[in-house]
């Protein structure tokens, strides 16, 4: 049987984004500099597939310092820690190297600029996140009061004094969305006025290029996936921002084996885009499943081109 046609919207930028890239590298010279075992404290990064390559190499993942049976090399994961954390490796003379994005260690340092001078800080962000805990961990309890949405932003009521004068900041997570944010944002401005914070958010370069890509191709496209893990938040904010653009059967797909080609029915584009987290080897192995299956023509749609790249820690280069 002859295969239908189906066109491919690649965008770009996808993946791999230069705090990524820096973590992966991180963990990987560890284990060539101090060979197997390295332990990582969290997924380096949201990634089954980053995750499992690494354990192949000889590292090995843990929630907890606790779990680490000796005097190991430690690295912690690109989300960031609390400064606890650091504190607790220290205690237990482990060697520890930091893969902190330097993009979400920016944000820690306005945190404590923002406390330094007074002000009570509102992080908008997702509860529970690893990202949000190490941002909330940089500063001493009840400093910083989390908003997850515009409703809660109408509602908070932060320490008396700190909302009346200019003494409130607000700070946020990294890959959130766009526009969400923004709409938070407002209210929080309109309900005070004098709040201070940074010029838009602190949303970082790599997810506002990856969001706006895929504003672009959703309009364009009747099926779209994402390619990343359900505890990526980068990830799941561009199926959010496909739904919202245009196209409401979008998507997140770890790997190959997670489409359910039944979703392909009647439809003639196809949207495809990765989280910050997801290697473009799993992206080829998508797009090669979709190309045993229809005849394909590829299109890759670019908004933008990324050159921004991290160095390594300096325990790692010298
Ligand atoms: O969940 P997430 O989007 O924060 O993290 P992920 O590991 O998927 O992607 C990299 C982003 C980081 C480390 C936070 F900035
Ligand atoms: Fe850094 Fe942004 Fe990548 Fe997070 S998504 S690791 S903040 S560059």
């Amino acid at each position: 049987m002859p295969k239908d046609a189906l066109t491919l919207l690649l965008a770009a930028p996808r993946g791999f984004c230069a705090g990524v890239d820096r973590a992966i590298q991180i963990v990987e010279r560890a284990l060539e500099r101090y060979g197997a075992p390295v332990y990582v404290r969290h997924e380096i990064v949201h990634n089954r597939h980053v995750v499992e390559e690494l354990e192949r190499k000889g590292a090995v993942f843990v929630e907890d310092l606790e779990e680490i049976p000796g005097r190991y090399p430690v690295v912690f994961s690109a989300h960031g820690v609390p400064k606890s954390v650091p504190e607790d490796a220290e205690r237990r003379n482990l060697l520890y190297l930091d893969a902190t994005c330097p993009l979400v260690s920016k944000v820690h340092r306005e945190a404590e600029v923002h406390f330094a001078a007074g002000r009570h800080i509102i992080l908008i962000g997702h509860a529970g996140h690893p990202e949000v805990i190490g941002t909330i961990g940089q500063l001493p309890q009840g400093a910083v009061t989390l908003v997850e949405t515009a409703e809660d932003a109408e509602v908070i009521a932060p320490p008396v004094g700190s909302s009346l004068g200019d003494r409130l900041a607000y700070i946020t997570q990294t890959t959130l969305s766009i526009d969400d944010t923004i709409g938070i944002i407002d209210v929080l401005r309109r309900r005070f006025p004098k709040i201070h914070g940074p010029r838009k958010e602190d949303i970082c370069y790599a997810t506002t290029n990856r969001q706006a890509a895929v504003k672009v191709i959703a309009p364009k496209s009747d099926l779209l996936l994402v390619i990343g893990a359900p505890n990526s938040s980068n990830s799941q904010r561009l199926v959010e921002v496909a739904r919202g653009a245009g196209c409401p059967k979008a998507y997140l797909v770890q790997r190959e084996a997670e489409i359910d080609w039944r979703w392909f029915e009647g439809v003639k584009t196809v949207g495809i885009t990765a989280g910050a987290s997801a290697p473009e080897v799993v992206v080829q192995e998508v797009i090669s499943a979709i190309r045993q299956r229809y005849l394909t023509r590829i299109q890759e749609i670019s908004v933008t081109e990324e050159t921004t790249h991290f160095k390594l820690p300096r325990a790692l280069t010298a």
